[in-house]
Formats: C-alpha cells, structure tokens, sequence
C-alpha cells in the first residue's frame, strides 16, 4: 500500500461527501513528499495520521488502539516494504477530544504524543498547521494509504488494493 494523494477542493468536499464517507480517485504521491504522514499501525497499517511537532501526531478517535501494542511508522512511502527512510515510534499517551462520541463520531478527534521526538529528515517532518480556516474553495490535499479506485461490487469487503 503506497502513499495516496488527493487534491481536492474544500469548498467541493464539504458540500459534495461521498456517499460511503471514502474519497476515491487519488493518485499515488512521489515518495516522502507528505512527511508529515505517518502509519499506525500493530502488524499492519489500519489508519494514518499527521505529525504536527516533533513530538505528536493528530489522528482521529475511531482510530484509537492499545498505545502499548501500537507502533507509528513514519518516513513511509509503501508499508510493505523496508525503504530506509522509515522512523519506528511507540506511544503511551493517546488523549481523545473530550467530548468525543463513539457512536456519533461527534469530537472525532485524538493526539498522539511520541515517547521520543522524531529525528527531522527530507522524509520526516512536522506539517505546516495553517494559522486560520481555510475559504471555502482553497485547494487542499488529502493523503493516506487508501485506494485509488473504487472496487468492483464482487470484490466490495475485500482488502484495499495498493
Ligand atoms: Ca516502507
């Protein structure tokens, strides 16, 4: 599973969602490009997040799993290969939004402190948080290990494709 880029409208995505809460249609990034992007994983990848300092990571709460057993896999381009620009990190501090809502996914929000900070690289580095919200129609990019095409109806349950 490689490194997914969308660029999207943020005027367009909030007012157009995909009907099953999925943006398909990316493209696949230039490795390291997003290095603000990291994998969480525990022996595979099941959700992404962004560095946002050295030290902690922004992710979202339905994605919350044991800090002890989960690893956070950053430098990553394809998950399922060792490219040497990876930086494998633990965590034991995971602090959910307050008000946030399991079953609503209201606050679906969740902060992820490194135990130690990152070593900063051309393939790791804190992305540049913006300074107010963006107007609506500003070009913005959405990465992740997704997919970039939606599957046929035979194979819908099945693992993401690369
Ligand atoms: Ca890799």
């Amino acid at each position: 599973m490689r490194l997914l880029v969308l660029l999207v409208l943020v005027g367009a995505a909030v007012a157009m969602p995909p009907k099953d809460g999925r943006i398909i249609g990316g493209t696949e990034c230039k490795p390291n490009s997003q290095p603000w992007m990291a994998s969480l994983n525990y022996g595979y990848h099941f959700c992404g997040a962004v560095l946002i300092n050295e030290q902690w990571l922004l992710s979202v709460a339905h994605c919350w799993y044991n800090p002890y057993s989960m690893q956070i896999m950053l430098g990553e381009h394809d998950v399922r290969v060792f490219e040497g620009t990876e930086q494998l990190m633990k965590t034991n501090t995971i602090v959910w939004h307050p008000s946030y809502n399991y079953q609503t996914l209201d606050h679906d929000i969740m902060m992820i402190k490194l135990f130690h900070p990152v070593t900063i690289t051309n393939a790791v580095r804190p992305v540049a948080l913006p300074s107010a919200c963006p107007v609506s129609g500003t070009p913005c990019t959405v990465a992740g290990w997704g997919t970039t095409q939606v599957e046929p109806e035979s194979s819908v349950g099945t693992a993401f494709p690369q």
